[in-house]
C-alpha cells in the first residue's frame, strides 16, 4: 500500500491518539493531526512518536480556512475530533452543538471541495438503550433514537455525513463503536476514574445501582477496525464496531476494586445520571464478515489489568487532570 496523508481530527484525544500511534506502528503513512487542545487533548499522549512522520496542528474544526487548507494536503481525513462526554453534555450542551454538529459540517464542505475520501468516528449510543433483556444488539438498521445533547449531537454528525455523500457524492464512510478503553483515557470517564481514584485512596463512585450495561471494547481493537474500514470499506456504509463485551457497571466496578486488592463492595453510590442509558450492545457481524476484522484483545479481565497497570505507571500523564475533574463532579453531586 502506498503511504497515505492522513489527517486525523482529535488526535491529542484519547482515541484519537490510539489511532496515531497505531498508524506510526502498522502503515508508513505521514499523519497530521488537527485539535484544539480543549481540557480532554493532551499533548503527552502524542509523546514519542517520529517527528518526521507525525506533525501537530492546533485549531478548531469550526475554523473554515484552517480546515481547508489542511484537507487540500490530505488523501484521508479520520474524524475523531468531538466533544465526547456525556456528564458534560448535561451541564453544557453548547460546545457539543458547535464541534459535534458545525465542526463535522465544516469538515464536509472541505471534503466535498477537495474530493478527499473521509471517515467519521460514531458512536453506539446514537442509537439509544436497549432492555437488559432484550436478544437484539444494535445493528446497521436499528434506527436511531438518542437521549442526550452528546449523544444526540453525535447522530446530528451521521445524518451530515449521510446526506452529504447521497447529494454531494462525499466518498465517506461511518463506524459506530461501543464503550472504549485503554491507557490515555481521561479521567473523567468510568474505568480511569475509578482506578484513579483507588489510587488517590478516594472511594469509586458507582452511579445509581449500577445495573447500567456497557459492551467494552479496547481502543487497540477500535482503531484495528477504523484502519480496516478505511482500506476495504465500502463508500456510504455504515460499520458498526464492538467485541462483545457486555458487563454492567458494578461487575467493572467490582473488578477493578478486586484487581486492585480492595473489598468488592468499597465504594460508594451517587446521584444517577439523568437520562441515563440502560444498556447499550453491538453486533458487529457485518465488519465482521464483509472486512474480515477480529478484536485481538477479547480477554477484558486482561485488558482491564493492562489498564490499571498504565495509570498505576503514568501519574504523571493523569494527574494534572484529576483535581479539576472531582471538582466538577461534586458541584454535579456524583
Ligand atoms: P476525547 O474527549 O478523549 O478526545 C476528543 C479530542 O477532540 C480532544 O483531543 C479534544 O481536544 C479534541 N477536540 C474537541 N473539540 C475540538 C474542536 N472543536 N476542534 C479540534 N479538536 C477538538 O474523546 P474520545 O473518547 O477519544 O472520543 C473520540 C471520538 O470517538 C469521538 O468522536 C467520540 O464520539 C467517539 N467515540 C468514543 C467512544 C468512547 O468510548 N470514548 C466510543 C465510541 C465513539
Ligand atoms: O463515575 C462514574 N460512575 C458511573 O457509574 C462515571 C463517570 C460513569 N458511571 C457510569 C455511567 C455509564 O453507565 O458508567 C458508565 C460509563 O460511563 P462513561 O465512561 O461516562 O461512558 P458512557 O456515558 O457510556 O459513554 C462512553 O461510551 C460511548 C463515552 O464517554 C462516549 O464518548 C462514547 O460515545
Amino acid at each position: 500500500m502506498m503511504p497515505r496523508r492522513v489527517l486525523v481530527t482529535g488526535g491529542a484525544g484519547f482515541i484519537g491518539s490510539n489511532f496515531v500511534h497505531h498508524l506510526v506502528a502498522h502503515t508508513d503513512d505521514a499523519v497530521t493531526v488537527l485539535d484544539k487542545f480543549t481540557y480532554a487533548g493532551n499533548a503527552a499522549s502524542l509523546a514519542g512518536l517520529p517527528e518526521d512522520r507525525v506533525a501537530v496542528v492546533r485549531g478548531d474544526i469550526c475554523d473554515g480556512a484552517l480546515v481547508d487548507e489542511l484537507v487540500s494536503a490530505a488523501d484521508v481525513v479520520v474524524h475523531y475530533a468531538a466533544e465526547s462526554h456525556n456528564d458534560n453534555s448535561l451541564d453544557e450542551p453548547r460546545p457539543f452543538v458547535d464541534t459535534n454538529l458545525v465542526g463535522t459540517y465544516t469538515l464536509l464542505e472541505a471534503v466535498r471541495r477537495h474530493g478527499t475520501r473521509f471517515h467519521h468516528i460514531s458512536t453506539d449510543e446514537v442509537y439509544g438503550e436497549l432492555e437488559l433483556d432484550d436478544p437484539e444488539r444494535f445493528t446497521e438498521r436499528t434506527p436511531y433514537n438518542p437521549s442526550s445533547p452528546y449523544s444526540s449531537t453525535k447522530a446530528g454528525s451521521d445524518l451530515l455525513v449521510r446526506a452529504w455523500v447521497r447529494s454531494f457524492g462525499v466518498r465517506a464512510t461511518i463506524s459506530n463503536c461501543s464503550n472504549n478503553y485503554g491507557p490515555r483515557q481521561h479521567v473523567e470517564k468510568f474505568i480511569p476514574r475509578q482506578i484513579t481514584n483507588i489510587l488517590c485512596g478516594e472511594r469509586p463512585r458507582l452511579y445509581g445501582a449500577g445495573a447500567n450495561v456497557r459492551d467494552w471494547i479496547h481502543a487497540d481493537d477500535h482503531s484495528s477496525a477504523v484502519l480496516r474500514i478505511i482500506e476495504a470499506g465500502r463508500i456510504g456504509e455504515t460499520y458498526l464496531i464492538g467485541a462483545d463485551g457486555e458487563r454492567s457497571n458494578r461487575m467493572v466496578l467490582e473488578s477493578i476494586l478486586t484487581a486492585m486488592g480492595e473489598p468488592a463492595d468499597a465504594y460508594d453510590r451517587v446521584a444517577d445520571r439523568p437520562g441515563h442509558d440502560l444498556r447499550y450492545a453491538i453486533d458487529s457481524t457485518k465488519l465482521r464478515e464483509e472486512l474480515g476484522w477480529r478484536p485481538a484483545l477479547q480477554d477484558f479481565a486482561r485488558g482491564l489489568l493492562m489498564t490499571i497497570d498504565w495509570y498505576r505507571d503514568n501519574e504523571d500523564w493523569w494527574r494534572p487532570q484529576k483535581a479539576a475533574t472531582e471538582a466538577k463532579y461534586r458541584e454535579l453531586g456524583r
